[in-house]
């Protein structure tokens, strides 16, 4: 469930660059994407950013 955002269960930079263009955005965008506001803040900063950071070249299996 939790998976990387390309779906290869890996977390690695591939899952945080679809944040750069959306950086900074506001909902209902585009280009935020509710996917990318992982608080469910309606905006994507750097706290969304916060998790993969945390797991970054990290297996996420369930
Ligand atoms: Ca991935
Ligand atoms: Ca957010």
């Amino acid at each position: 469930m939790a998976s990387g955002h390309d779906d290869d269960q890996y977390v690695n930079v591939f899952d945080v660059t679809p944040y750069i263009p959306a950086l900074n955005s506001v909902a209902p965008g585009p280009p935020y994407l509710a996917r990318l506001d992982l608080d469910l803040s309606g905006n994507i900063n750097v706290f969304d950013m916060v998790p993969f950071i945390q797991l970054l070249n990290k297996p996420c299996t369930p």
